[in-house]
């Protein structure tokens, strides 16, 4: 059964996490770490570890031919990528196979399909996953833009084909910023993502961000583990995340599962995924992209459903069918995730330093996931995520309050951190009756501040 030994691409929490996972299913680990991670915590947790470059993630986590290197040295049967650095690089994930090394994540035409949004887009229209009004593909030029804008009307969005997560994005609010708007939206996708091409769907407003969690396995079957919602976030990064949405019905629920598992079997998904929608205020959802990889507010799901989707991840890339069938899913209760970076709670800059201090809340229902120890230096070269706490509850209320209680008990020290910022929202009115879209955080953080510097 599964893999004798699994080498693990990352480093951090998410690193952590998946020796855990391979400890549980008695398989040997491989940490690898750059020269700034020699006391990191994944190095001391595998059961081997092999420096792969200097500091810089370009010349160490994503340097593929000293992680492949490493692997064929350790005797390493599979990669685990975890997310961020080279897990949604279908080259890496060819270059795995053609190793014979399993990459546990999915196949490499699967991560092309799902990487080219204009694609990805597409497809879902032709499985009758709803998209958002807009272009058929790419946009060709500023003619074809100005036409297509007109008929869908301002504001627009234009998107880079190659782009995610909000990167590439411009707004058009009307016809007289269409030609600028084009021109620099082609060139910021040509530097960023080797490609220039767009695609444009019709803006909309405050809406709320909601993701389904899938996992498929190489047999053809699929299940949906229901939906989160993301919609607190600042600048594309996410703050806090929660299971199930507050918004969804039972229906509606049900309809993006579907919706998520067609888009699944259209590109021959195999492994967990993740596909992300908007949601407005009628309730309509449209697709918009699809995440290929371990995410990282994948505990709250594992909250709610009890499935270890590492675990899934590890088995389905050894070649194992899912253990279950949609039916035998189900929701138990809520859980709420607050990630703690290491920066300041209002202006957002990243704080470096040591952490002198580090004491981690022990309640029932909560837990942590991270690589944090004391005392521990946090190197600047990677992101600023500390710790992630995920409190579960058998309602919203009681995971709100849970949450709460346990960001009392837990210190940091050394370095400033956002703890203070997720006190805030956790008190606010708003937040509370889950009445929020993907504006809200940046539309109530000077008030949040203000009642934060009044206490
Ligand atoms: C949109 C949108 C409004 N209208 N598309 C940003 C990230 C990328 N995944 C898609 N994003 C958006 N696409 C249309 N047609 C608003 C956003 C958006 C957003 C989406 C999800 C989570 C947070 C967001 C914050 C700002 C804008």
């Amino acid at each position: 059964m599964v893999f004798r030994k699994v080498l693990i691409a990352n480093r951090g929490e998410i690193a952590v996490r998946i020796i855990a996972a391979c400890r549980d299913l008695g398989i040997r680990t491989v940490a690898v770490y750059s020269e700034a991670d020699r006391e990191a915590m994944h190095v001391l947790l595998a059961d081997e570890a092999i420096c792969v470059g200097p500091p810089p993630a370009t010349e160490s986590y994503l340097n593929i031919p000293n992680i492949i290197s490493a692997a064929e040295i350790t005797g390493a049967e599979a990669i685990h990528p975890g997310y961020g650095f080279l897990s949604e690089n279908a080259d890496f994930a060819e270059i795995c196979e053609s190793c014979h090394i399993r990459f546990i994540g999915p196949p490499a035409t699967a991560i092309r399909k799902m990487g080219d949004k204009a694609q990805a887009r597409q497809l879902a229209l032709e499985v009758g996953v709803p998209v958002i009004p807009g272009s058929e593909g790419t946009v060709e030029d500023e003619e074809q833009a100005r036409k297509l804008a007109r008929k869908l009307g301002y504001p627009v969005l234009l998107k880079a084909a190659a782009g995610g997560g909000g990167k590439g994005m411009r707004i058009v609010r009307g016809e007289r910023e269409l030609e600028t708007a084009f021109r620099t939206a082609q060139a910021e996708a040509a530097r960023a993502f080797g490609r220039p091409d767009l695609y444009m769907e019709k803006y909309l407003i405050e809406p709320r961000h909601i993701e389904v969690q899938v996992l498929a396995d190489a047999y053809g079957n699929a299940v949906y583990l229901f939906e989160r919602e993301c919609s607190i976030q600042r600048r594309h990064q996410k703050v806090i995340e929660e299971a199930p949405s507050p918004v969804l019905t039972p229906k509606l629920r049900q309809e993006l599962g579907e919706a998520a598992l067609r888009l699944v079997r259209a590109v021959g998904y195999v492994n967990a995924g993740t596909l992300e929608f908007l949601v407005d205020r009628d309730g309509h959802f449209y697709f918009i992209e699809a995440n290929t990889r371990i995410q990282v507010e994948h505990p709250v799901t594992e909250m709610i459903t009890g499935i270890d989707i590492v675990r899934q991840q590890i088995r389905i890339a050894a070649g194992e069918a899912l253990p279950w069938t949609q039916a035998d899913l189900q929701i138990r209760g809520h859980a709420i995730e607050c990630r703690v970076c290491a920066e300041d709670p209002w202006t957002f800059m990243p704080s470096a330093g040591t952490v002198t201090r580090y004491i981690a809340p022990q309640t029932f229902g909560v837990r942590i996931d991270t690589a944090l120890y004391s005392p521990y230096r946090v190197p600047p070269y990677y992101d600023s995520l500390l710790a992630k706490v995920i409190a579960w509850g058998e309602d919203r209320a009681e995971a709100i309050a849970r949450m709460a209680r346990a960001l009392t008990l837990l210190r940091v020290e050394g370095i400033r951190t956002n703890i203070p910022l997720h006190l805030q929202i956790l008190e606010d009115e708003a937040f509370h009756q889950g009445r929020f879209s993907t504006q809200y955080l940046e539309s109530v953080l000077p008030h949040l501040q203000t009642v934060a510097s009044s206490k």
